[in-house]
């Protein structure tokens, strides 16, 4: 099994994006993106996705170079225009002054308007962690989900995801779709040939199905019924309609396919703890408790299975299928 260290993955990424057409500033934000999700064991967001990036590219769905454009009124809600580029960059530029802006005045908000979005969150809330502020990043997607009760796609897999600071640990990040599993896993299995767990989608009938090809041309089911529903389309309402950008119905009819990664927006929400408790006590050791007495019951506590697999990365390489490095070398040779 072919081995490489995070360094030459990224390098060889982002040599391949280079090739592909795009500009230093996406190329390199988009190849630590992806090999950090290979480097993390997090492959429904690892170099898998660099198949839909040049699709999108070749179809003239993504701007190559458009560079993010912020908007900062002095207020709480740092604004980033993306120009229809990729989300990482619009997101890297925003980071500084969202930190800053939740450390002033305790809470803070990044809008991303007009991104093209396939990444996964938890970077951007890990990176919001190390400096010193909780997060909460949310966006649509393309319709691909039925309502709680309903049987078409009508939501997004819309992720979520929460970062907590600790000062002795990696943060506490969680990050999942509002869907059962991210599309991304069944794109997964569907290529590994293993059916779905039961409970993860409908066929294009309303049936349920454990066939990934007809759960790709069906719907997805949201996550805990009525409440996973809920919380989606809270994210609808939050990240798509509140900040003027498009929900997951309106980014599929734009976009006009799921083979591509849709153009829509992005909410990003930034706190600090000290400010919020205003002295009334020490958030981070309170918080400190409460994962001690989740660990204490011998549970796990979300972001540790990344952050071992990542440990393991870094001293060993990144372990990689003789097919995807294949590919890789395929993808820059070609
Ligand atoms: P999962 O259902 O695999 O859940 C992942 C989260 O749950 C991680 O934070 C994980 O921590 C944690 N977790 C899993 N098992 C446990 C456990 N037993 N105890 C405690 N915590 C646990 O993720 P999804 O398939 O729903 O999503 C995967 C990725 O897809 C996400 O990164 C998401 O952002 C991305 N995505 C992106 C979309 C987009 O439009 N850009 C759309 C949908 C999804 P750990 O990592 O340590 O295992
Ligand atoms: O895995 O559901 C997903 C997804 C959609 C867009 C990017 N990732």
């Amino acid at each position: 099994m072919p081995v490489i260290s995070f360094a030459d993955l990224s390098e060889k990424v982002e040599a391949i994006l280079l090739k592909a057409g795009f500009d230093d500033l996406h190329a390199d934000a988009l190849a630590r993106i992806v090999a950090a999700g290979e480097r993390d064991g997090a492959k429904s967001h690892g170099i898998y996705r660099l198949d839909g990036i040049l699709r999108t590219l070749a179809a003239g769905k993504v701007s190559p170079d458009a560079q993010p454009v912020i908007d900062d009124e002095d207020s709480g809600i740092i604004r980033v225009e993306a120009g229809g580029a990729f989300s990482p960059a619009a997101f890297e530029a925003g980071l500084p002054l969202l930190a800053d802006r939740a450390h002033d005045l305790g809470i803070a908000a990044m809008v991303i308007n007009d991104c093209v979005h396939f990444s996964a969150l938890w970077p951007e809330v890990e990176a919001l962690a190390e400096r010193g502020v909780a997060g909460l990043s949310m966006c649509p997607s393309y319709s691909a989900v039925a309502p709680a009760g309903g049987t078409r796609p009508l939501l997004g897999t819309n992720p979520i995801a929460f970062g907590w600071p600790r000062l002795d640990d990696a943060p506490y990040v969680f990050d999942f779709a509002t869907s059962v599993a991210a599309r991304g896993e069944i794109e997964l299995k569907r290529r590994a040939g293993e059916p779905l767990p039961e409970g993860w989608a409908l066929d294009a009938d309303g049936h349920p199905t454990t066939d990934p090809e007809a759960a790709l041309s069906g719907a997805m089911l949201p996550f805990g019924g009525h409440k996973g529903s809920a919380i989606s389309t809270m994210v609808e309402l939050l990240a798509g309609v509140m900040i003027g950008d498009l929900t997951s119905d309106a980014a599929l009819s734009a976009l006009g396919t799921t083979t591509l990664a849709p153009r829509h927006g992005q909410l990003i929400l930034a706190f600090s703890p000290e400010r919020f408790a205003a002295g009334r006590s020490n958030p981070f050791a309170q918080a400190e408790l409460l994962f001690s007495a989740i660990l204490g019951q011998g549970a796990r506590l979300p972001g540790e299975r990344r952050h071992q697999i990542r440990a393991r990365s870094m001293a060993e390489g990144i372990h990689l299928s003789d097919e995807e490095m294949a590919g890789l070398d395929a993808l820059l040779a070609g």
